[in-house]
């Protein structure tokens, strides 16, 4: 059994930094299970662009207000405290934050490591707006 505490994360390998959001990785590709599990805020007043081509991702919202664009259809749902989105088709999608957005969120294949911008088909585009 593995037990963590997010605060035990913050500034490590696993707490990983971008300009509109950053991720604590409670569980990685290293742990064995299948799936990685991350801990996402994305900062108030941001749209990030995401394309996974190479993970399917479930992302659930337990905090803050903002959309999600489906960049394939151009379909906008709002996101609050209970919204899930399961990304099953790979689809390339964006993030707005109004206000600041806490996700919990597990990948299939898991990540890895320090992937940010470019490794394991995450391509983030990042537009940082106020
Ligand atoms: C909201 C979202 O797509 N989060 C993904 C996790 C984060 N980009 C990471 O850990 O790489």
């Amino acid at each position: 059994m593995i037990v963590t505490n997010l605060a035990e994360l913050n500034d490590t390998d696993r707490d990983v930094k971008s300009e509109t959001w950053r991720s604590r990785r409670m569980v990685l590709a290293g742990e064995g299970v299948g799936f990685s599990f991350h801990d996402t805020v994305i900062y108030a007043g941001t749209t990030s662009t995401f394309h996974y081509a190479n993970h399917v991702e479930a992302v659930y919202c337990v905090q803050g207000e903002g959309t999600l664009t489906n960049e394939v259809t151009g379909e906008v749902h709002d996101l609050r405290d209970g919204t899930m989105y399961l990304l099953d088709g790979k689809e390339k999608h964006s993030v707005r934050a109004e206000t600041e957005l806490r996700m919990a969120c597990v990948f299939n294949p898991p990540v890895t490591g320090r992937e940010v911008h470019d490794e394991n088909g995450v391509y983030p585009l990042v537009e940082m707006s106020k």
